[in-house]
């Protein structure tokens, strides 16, 4: 089996265009006026790169490593400085790892992911987006709408499991969300599913009860599969800065996130964010939404996506 990996490098630049603009701001201002490239530029620079949401100890980290980097670097012009730049930056992201996706995958049927992530992050539509993705690699998805709080929650799901050709299954509006999980998977067992992707309510401010909710759902998953979920995604929303590092500290302390997701990077100039999730979740960031539309869920790469916010000479 191999995956479709929904990848589109134009789409991308154009989608991190703001977070792109103004990183590069940061950047060339830190050089500006300066004839070499000295303790008093990576002051400058670091005080910049706080600015583009990157955050005060992921910012000093990562100039620590460009110092070192270049501390036997004769050729200290801007461009080798940028490259330095962006090879750190690369290094920082934890990369994910297709062909070992591919792997797990292939060996459990059904795979179970569950997404989990505050109201409005951008859960459903991912779903939706992530859903066609796999239908496109060749595999029978089933999506479970276990956010069984709010009516429109499963008409939304409905519509994104029409658009991208795949099924649903849904009880109505205040069933219990771990009886749909088991009712899910247990329906996808018996009709051959390849890959479930499950909904899930995103009710952070009772943090007790989600995470009652959360441990229910894993427990009534195990039941029928023993290694389920076989990965937990969490959703966080790029354009909300510093909350997003704040909320995935809080997921992380009542699930076992395998992988993160952030949305609207696309109309947000809080990109920078990512860095600073990427160091400090030490979980890999597996996509990218970059647009409303069903083809705009990127699988992300690191490299790819420093290139896309660092491409200084090509802009
Ligand atoms: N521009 C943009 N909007 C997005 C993206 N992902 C989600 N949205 C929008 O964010 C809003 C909330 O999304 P939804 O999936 O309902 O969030 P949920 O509450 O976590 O399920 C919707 O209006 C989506 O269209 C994205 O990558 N880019
Ligand atoms: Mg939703």
């Amino acid at each position: 089996m191999s995956l479709f990996r929904n990848i589109n490098f134009d789409k991308l630049k154009q989608g991190l265009k703001k977070t792109s603009d103004k990183i590069i701001n940061k950047v060339n201002e830190a050089f500006t006026g300066r004839a070499v490239v000295d303790e008093a530029f990576f002051e400058r620079l670091e005080e910049n790169l706080v600015t583009a949401d990157i955050g005060y100890d992921t910012v000093s980290f990562l100039l620590d490593e460009v110092r070192k980097e270049l501390k036997e670097e004769k050729d200290r012009s801007s461009e080798t400085v940028i490259e330095t730049l962006k090879t750190v930056l690369i290094r920082n992201l934890v990369s994910p790892d297709p062909e070992n996706i591919e792997k797990n995958i292939a060996s459990h049927k059904p795979y179970v992911i569950l997404v989990v992530g505050v109201n409005g992050a951008g859960k459903t539509t991912t779903i939706g987006k992530l859903a066609n993705n796999f239908r496109l690699s060749g595999l029978n998805v089933l999506i479970g709408a276990a956010d069984t709080f709010r009516a429109a929650a499963n008409e939304q799901l409905e519509v994104w499991a029409k658009r991208s050709g795949v099924r649903i299954f849904q009880k109505g509006i205040g069933a219990d969300p771990s009886s749909v999980v088991y009712e899910t998977i247990r329906e996808g067992i018996h009709t051959n599913a390849d890959i479930i992707i499950i909904d899930t309510a995103g009710r952070l401010h009772t943090k007790t009860n989600l995470m009652e909710e959360l441990d229910k759902i894993k427990r009534v998953s195990k039941k029928l599969l023993p290694d389920a979920p076989h990965d937990t995604f969490l959703v966080l929303d790029g354009n909300s800065g510093q909350n997003a590092v704040q909320q995935m500290n809080e997921f992380q302390k009542i699930c076992d996130i395998t992988g993160i997701i952030i949305t609207k990077l696309d109309g947000t100039a809080k990109g920078g964010t990512i860095f600073q999730i990427g160091r400090k979740s030490g979980t890999p960031i597996r996509y990218i939404g970059v647009g409303e539309g069903i083809d705009d869920l990127q699988d992300f790469d690191p490299v790819l996506f420093v290139e896309a916010i660092l491409d200084i000479h090509k802009n």
